[in-house]
């Protein structure tokens, strides 16, 4: 048989096999078949040593254009193959976006939340409007606003965390009130839920960070008994029927005069237990009457309006509410714990 007999009926060969071949692995055993080292075709080439010599460069030539001819048919059908293989991935991989998935575990939210979320509940439907502010806030604001003069102990490097001078991690949430009635005109009736920042260690009863949510009324004639009947009726709607308030004389800065208010022990009903030590009263926030200073310095008329504030410590209430005996529970973000308040 002729050179290109042998040629021709290598390139049949190579057809069939070829379009019998379909994956990249058999597309690659083929072309070592044909043209590899030990190959069909250089095998050809090999023997031409055998041929006369006047036919070897025709010969050669023939090996050469066929060589060409082959590897384009393997490159050929390597796109094809190509495409085969990722048309049948695609096939396979096909998602159902409609097929069912198993629920997905939910989570909870945390305790101060959740009291803060009923506190707020409680207060917007008294009329109020929830207003945030920075928790990085001018010593202007957190102090000098409050009537908390410079010396003044609670301003102290112990008490208060320093980002420079004039800056600090606001102590209360008061500053967002002094902003708020620097921003607008009476009547103002806001509650400020946020974090708070103190230089405490931390233990049962302490933290670094705290939660806060103070209350602001400001309009003519506002007196401490709308203050009594505000607190009495958060104290009903939070704690349940039968609770009511008890005003203690106290001081602050920015309330005249100010009081300690307590609550009727919502374990005994105010007949005196453990939980109250026999009192039948729990303290549980501060409040008072805006200090017309205040006032005066956020830019409100202490002749023509008053007003009063109240704060409140989230923490403790959620403490009380759920029994929980050690403040640090609420933040080391155990889920075990924190998914029991549901
Ligand atoms: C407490 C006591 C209090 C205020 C907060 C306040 C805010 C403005 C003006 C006047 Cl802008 N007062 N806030 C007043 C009295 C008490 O908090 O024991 N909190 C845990």
């Amino acid at each position: 048989m002729g050179m290109r007999e042998t040629i021709d009926q290598l390139r049949e060969t190579l057809e069939q096999e070829l379009n019998k071949t379909d994956s990249k692995q058999a597309l690659e055993n083929l072309r070592v078949r044909i043209l590899g080292k030990k190959g069909e075709l250089t095998a050809l080439l090999r023997g031409m040593g055998t041929l006369p010599p006047e036919e070897r460069p025709a010969a050669g030539q023939l090996i050469n254009t066929a060589r060409e001819k082959f590897t384009a048919m393997l490159e050929a059908r390597q796109d094809a193959v190509r495409m085969m293989e990722r048309a049948a991935a695609l096939q396979a991989e096909t998602i159902d976006v409609t097929e069912p998935v198993p629920p997905l575990p939910l989570g909870s939210a945390h305790p101060v939340n959740l009291v803060m979320n009923e506190m707020i509940d409680c207060f917007t439907g008294m009329g109020f409007e929830v207003v945030e502010g920075p928790e990085v806030e001018l010593d202007h604001f957190n102090f000098e606003l409050m009537n908390i003069p410079k010396n003044h102990p609670a301003r102290d490097a112990q008490d208060t965390f320093y980002v420079d001078d004039n800056i600090v991690l606001r102590t209360h949430t008061s500053p967002i009130q002094a902003r708020t009635m620097l921003s607008r005109k009476p009547p103002i009736r806001v509650v400020c839920p946020g974090r708070v920042f103190r230089a405490d260690e931390a233990d049962a009863t302490h933290s670094p960070v705290f939660h806060q949510m103070e209350g602001l009324v400001v309009d003519k004639d506002v007196t401490m008994a709308d203050l009594r009947g505000t607190l009495n009726a958060f104290a009903e709607r939070i704690y349940g029927k039968g609770i009511t308030t008890r005003f203690r004389p106290s001081f602050f800065p920015f309330t005249e005069p100010s009081t300690e208010v307590d609550l009727t022990c919502a374990a005994c009903h105010g007949k005196g237990c453990r939980v109250c030590k026999g009192t039948g009263w729990i303290e549980v926030l501060g409040g008072g009457m805006v200090n017309p200073h205040v006032l005066e310095m956020c830019g409100i008329d202490p002749t023509v309006y008053s007003g009063f504030a109240f704060g409140i410590g989230l923490e403790r209430i959620a403490m009380q509410r759920y029994g929980i005996p050690d403040l640090r529970l609420l933040y080391e973000g155990d889920v075990r714990f924190l998914g029991q308040f549901r």
